[in-house]
């Protein structure tokens, strides 16, 4: 089916568990906050179910579920605007991703590198959630027929399957009826790295806290962790090309770039042939200025929770005004009997 058959819709989410750092903003958040105002319908959702994949300490998710609504917001997404919701209080997620559960092949779930890198070795030991995750991905996107999905560089495997899918449900069923969802991974920043690593992604579940930036470190801990970050000994380049065998060097240059809004060959025109010992400092005055307001903003909020709550509770009886249509179409096609009013 042609994509222009379909509403133009945003639909992303990030998990709940805690940490939220530097690269889920600039891979993630702040890319949301530039779809909101362009022509979509954009939903936004913290996935509190793919969150449980792992353990999840009861009270730290909840917590972690409300901080992250209060960054979303904090970052500019607009509760009016955009629809802002938690993946559980909105029921037909879980229940396509059964339908998908059938659709989706052992062979397609095994090849997922996410799965390989997270159940390890112990793949035995990890839960039947974790590796049927893409699967609730898939449900996630498609229930709302969204159109597009921005995500940082890590999802694009999980966005083809899918498509996988989606296309598999179509022909199987011999309709035309889930998009085939275009993944929107762009900007300087769609893999931002450790900044003591920078062969290794910035990550929630790094034992290091001095690896990330997190979203509501203050000013001080932004300045102290941008001045420790890992460099080389040489100087900035002036073209982008001289970055390509620095991967550090290059992870500091792109954050630059991402939160100046500028591209990596306009940052580097300014700053090629400074040392770090110049650069750091205008990193970090610029780091701060762009996330210490947020860092507040997600204080405030979180002192006024019964609000974070209502927005929820809000976002997810608008949210199943478009999925509970979706997801009976869905059963019709598949054959299930609708219950009848009595
Ligand atoms: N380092 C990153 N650079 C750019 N984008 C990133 N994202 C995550 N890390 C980076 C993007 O943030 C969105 C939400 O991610 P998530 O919380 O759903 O899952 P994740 O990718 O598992 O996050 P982490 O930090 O890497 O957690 P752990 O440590 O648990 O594995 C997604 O769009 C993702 O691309």
């Amino acid at each position: 089916m042609s994509e222009s058959a379909f509403t133009p819709r945003v639909f992303s989410g990030i998990q709940p568990t805690g940490n939220l750092h530097l690269g889920n903003y600039l891979g993630a958040m702040k890319r949301f906050v530039d779809m909101q105002g362009q022509d979509f319908e954009t939903i936004y959702c913290m996935v509190d179910l793919h969150a449980v994949t792992v353990w999840q300490d009861p009270k730290d998710l909840m917590k972690s579920t409300r901080e992250l609504c209060a960054g979303f917001i904090a970052a500019g997404i607009d509760p009016e605007q955009s629809i802002l919701i938690n993946q559980s209080q909105v029921p037909e997620h879980a229940q396509l991703a059964w339908i998908f559960n059938c659709v989706a092949r052992m062979g397609w779930m095994q090849r997922m590198t996410q799965w390989k890198d997270k159940a390890g070795k112990n793949q035995q030991n990890a839960s039947l959630g974790l590796f049927a995750y893409p699967a609730l991905m898939a449900a996630d996107i498609l229930v709302y027929h969204a159109t597009h999905v921005p995500v940082g560089e890590d999802q694009k495997q999980h966005l083809e399957l899918t498509r996988d899918i989606a296309i598999k449900f179509n022909h199987d069923y011999g309709v035309d009826f889930f998009p085939e969802t275009e993944p929107v991974i762009e900007g300087a920043a769609t893999r931002v790295m450790s900044l003591r690593d920078g062969s290794k992604k910035m990550s929630k579940s790094d034992v290091s806290d001095a690896s990330r930036i997190n979203l509501t470190d203050d000013a001080d801990a932004i300045a102290k962790k941008i001045r420790k970050a890992k460099t080389d000994p040489e100087a900035l380049p002036s073209e982008a090309k001289g970055l390509e065998e620095r991967p550090e060097a290059r992870n500091l240059v792109n954050i630059y770039a991402a939160l100046n809004e500028q591209s990596v060959d306009q940052v580097l025109a300014d700053v090629g042939g400074k040392q770090f010992s110049e650069f750091k400092p205008m990193l970090a005055d610029l780091a701060v200025s762009k996330l210490a307001p947020i860092s507040t903003e997600m204080a405030r909020l979180m002192d006024n929770q019964d609000e974070i709550d209502k927005i929820l509770a809000r976002g997810s009886q608008r949210a199943r005004e478009i999925t509970a249509p979706i997801l009976r179409k869905t059963y019709d096609i598949v054959g299930m009997v609708p219950p009848v009013s009595l």
